[in-house]
């Protein structure tokens, strides 16, 4: 049965995921739920180009205003391949797509699956122990490889971490990032980034960015919070990197150095009810009966408290624009923005800065908006930018 053609209205037309507006979940979760194992099962491979043209089908489907109902529908649409179409002709026709449900139970994927759901293991440390023929944590523990500090706790945490965080516990843990911070530098501001911030009801970690408004008072702030988190007992690991990122008279910034530099802490929380008084005060006078709830339902194995991915990061003033723009996300979003700017503007953006390479010079900003005008894109509140 196939929907009647529609003629496309302008914005969905758009090929940059960044001129869209895409809300979470969309309509439909069928098919992009489809695609996305299809690009997860790319990545895993590690082919990267084939990975984005699944993504890039994904976040147009994810775009649309209606559920589509035919492939007539999808006529005239950007971002969808021969290979992605004949997926969604299968899902449309047939409800089900045998190369995504041969995709989801292969032995590859789903050891890849399991091997990169360890905190700390990437895909390229998955493939290689894939390849010696281990496919589970049991395999793993008995195999003999000395596993570094960020994979021992993602052994020790693994149910935990491979639970998706509640919207409910990314505010009790911005609760109490926001008690600590406070507590050792008054007047730096928390913000939630991430999928939270994009409206997403659960994700694997919560983001934060961190920043104050004199320059300069953030300098050793992460230390600092650091040290407060775990005099307080919060943190069951931590692993904090420094900042390198200085622009340069060719301007820092470029898609192919994307990788954020700003003092950052990849951590694991351990999230109770009674992580200090004063926060737990705090969160029940947002709602008490909440805290309680989360207190007895919580943790593995029947503790009162569970591990959560956190991630704090913290900025600069004069870069907190970028830097809330690059670590709200989604990742496509991102790196579509990131193409425009080169391709479009021949302007490179980072989480850092914008570089325009025409001008030869920084454009700056002290908003998102104004990045977004820079670079001559319509303005995506956070929530519609679930690309
Ligand atoms: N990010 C980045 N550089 C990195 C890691 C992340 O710029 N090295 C950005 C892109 C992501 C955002 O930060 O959209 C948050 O990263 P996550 O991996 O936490 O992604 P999400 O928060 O979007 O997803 P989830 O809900 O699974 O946590
Ligand atoms: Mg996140």
């Amino acid at each position: 049965q196939q929907g009647d053609p529609v003629e496309a209205p302008a914005f969905l037309a758009a090929s940059y995921a960044c001129q869209r507006n895409t809300p979470q979940p969309g309509h439909n979760t069928l098919l992009t739920a489809a695609l996305s194992v299809l690009a997860e099962s790319a990545e895993l491979n590690g082919d990267e180009g084939r990975g984005l043209a699944f993504r890039r089908s994904e976040g147009l489907l994810r775009s649309l205003d209606r559920r589509v109902q035919g492939p007539a529908e999808l006529r005239g649409l950007p971002c969808l391949g021969d290979h992605s179409q004949r997926v969604i002709q299968d899902l449309l026709e047939n409800g089900v797509s045998s190369e995504v449900e041969e995709t989801k139970s292969s032995p590859r994927y789903r050891a890849m699956k399991l091997l990169t759901g360890i905190f700390g293991v990437g895909v390229k440390t998955a493939k290689r122990w894939f390849t010696e023929g281990i496919c589970s944590l049991a395999q793993l523990e008995t195999s003999g490889h000395s596993l570094n500090a960020a994979q021992q706790a993602g052994i020790k945490y693994y149910t935990d971490l491979n639970q998706p965080v509640s919207r409910e516990e990314a505010d009790a843990v911005s609760v109490m990032v926001e008690g600590v911070v406070h507590s050792v530098l008054p007047g730096a501001r928390v913000t939630l980034a991430g999928g939270f911030r994009r409206g997403k009801m659960s994700g694997h970690d919560v983001d934060f960015l961190i920043t104050h408004p004199d320059e300069g008072k953030e300098e050793g702030l992460i230390h600092k919070i650091i040290a407060c988190l775990e005099s307080r007992g919060l943190l069951l690991y931590q692993q904090t990197t420094r900042n390198t990122y200085r622009e340069s008279a060719k301007g820092a910034g470029r898609p192919s150095s994307s990788m954020d530099r700003f003092d950052r802490c990849f951590s694991i929380f351990k999230l109770t009810n009674d992580s200090s008084p004063e926060d737990t005060r705090r969160a029940q006078q947002q709602d008490p009966e909440r805290v309680r709830v989360e207190a007895d339902q919580t943790g593995s194995g029947g503790r009162p408290w569970r591990a959560v991915r956190v991630d704090l990061v913290v900025s600069p003033i004069s870069q907190f624009a970028f830097a809330l723009l690059g670590w709200t996300g989604s990742k496509l979003f991102e790196r579509e923005m990131r193409r425009w700017a080169v391709r479009e503007r021949s302007m490179s953006l980072s989480s850092h800065a914008l570089y325009d390479r025409n001008q030869e010079r920084y454009l700056r900003a002290s908003s998102e908006e104004e990045i977004f005008a820079h670079l001559g894109l319509e303005y995506v509140s956070p929530t519609g930018r679930n690309a």
